[in-house]
């Protein structure tokens, strides 16, 4: 076929004759990758997704509503969603993550589930309420990570007199993106509970480990609760001897106690101190991360803009996106989780500054 005469309209007919090409190959499922590979190799990373902040101010007011318009038992979770303003309607807070707030109200349980995504829960704000993960009953206080690995039995209980409401974040878009999911509901609406609160982590997390500790462990940490009330002492630790960082303060990575990897194989989590006047460096990485304001106040410039937080607010740095932390009051404490992990295993995962 003869694509190119070089006389006046030429290129009309290059396009047109181009156009009939490619209508003719669509017929057999066929499409030119010369007209798609610029947006599909970038030179650098792309995202659809922009920064976005949320004030737990507002999200508790509205969440608080969603008690009255919803009861735990029906929604099956009461979730509000944090959609990435960048592409709403997609469930989603990066490409591979799922962040939402949870609440829960005296009185109310949320029934015993398993699924092959993976989940965390960060507590912001409320006492009296639990979380059991196979077997394990975990209270859940303001700063504390929780995990439930993949397949693992949770349910939420709230015998407490306050609402309980925590982050949520899970690797569903990552399941959902291998179209590996699988779910199942237990007709008990609550797990048989034969470990006590803390269990896990002083099993295993305390520099000893029990003897016959299962391989299964390599892939996902044992430990079920990393509380607020053990980390926050090491972050003190590590402030006082000088180990912060000029990008991320004085930072701890919540690591298995089996092998030193990440919690979770698609996620990893850290908690960081950023003392006093903090003015943090610039830093991208490849990992979109999702952070919760655990203590203290400050604004982190995203690509430029300010995000002014507070006390539980919630925000989302997208992937190779450059960002600095800066604190306004006394020590901050930011919690971070991405899917560090999973670019890792995979050989993609890049930082600069
Ligand atoms: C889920 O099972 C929980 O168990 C929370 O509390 C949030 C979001 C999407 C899919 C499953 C939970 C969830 C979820």
């Amino acid at each position: 076929m003869t694509l190119a005469i070089d006389t006046p309209g030429s290129k009309h007919n290059i396009t047109g004759a181009r156009q009939a090409y490619y209508d003719k190959i669509a017929k057999f499922h066929l499409a030119p990758l010369w007209e798609v590979l610029k947006g599909l190799v970038t030179p650098e990373p792309k995202t659809q997704m922009v920064p976005a902040l949320w004030k737990f101010p507002e999200v508790e007011k509205l969440m608080l509503e969603a008690g009255d318009v919803i009861t735990a038992e029906e929604a099956e979770r009461r979730v509000l969603v944090l959609e990435n303003p960048g592409e709403p309607g997609k469930s989603r807070v990066t490409n591979s993550l799922f962040a939402g707030i949870q609440l829960i109200m005296p009185g109310e349980i949320a029934d015993a589930h398993q699924h092959v995504a993976s989940a965390i829960r960060f507590v912001l704000k409320g006492k009296g309420a639990y979380t059991a993960v196979e077997g394990e009953k975990s209270s859940m206080e303001h700063g504390d990570f929780i995990i439930t690995a993949n397949w693992a039995p949770h349910d939420h209980g709230n015998p407490g007199k306050e609402p309980v409401i925590w982050l949520d974040v899970l690797d569903m878009p990552t399941v959902n993106h291998f179209q590996a999911s699988f779910a199942n509901h237990f007709d008990e609406k609550m797990q048989n509970v034969n470990h006590e609160d803390g269990d896990s982590f002083e099993r295993y997390a305390t520099g000893v480990l029990p003897d016959g500790t299962s391989d299964a462990f390599m892939k996902r940490s044992p430990v079920i609760n990393y509380p607020y009330a053990k980390m926050r002492p090491i972050l003190e630790r590590l402030k006082k001897t000088g180990d912060v960082d000029k990008r991320h303060g004085a930072r701890v990575r919540y690591a298995n106690p089996i092998n030193g990897g990440p919690v979770l194989p698609t996620m990893g989590a850290s908690l960081a101190l950023l003392p006093k006047g903090f003015k943090g460096e610039p830093y991208r990485s490849t990992d979109g991360t999702i952070f919760a304001v655990a203590d203290g106040s400050g604004t982190t410039t995203i690509d430029g803009k300010p995000f002014e937080w507070g006390v539980n607010d919630v925000f989302v740095v997208p992937p190779w996106k450059r960002y600095s932390h800066t604190v306004t009051g006394g020590d901050a404490v930011l919690f971070s989780i991405s899917d560090r992990p999973a670019q890792e295993a995979l050989g993609i995962w890049r930082e600069s500054n």
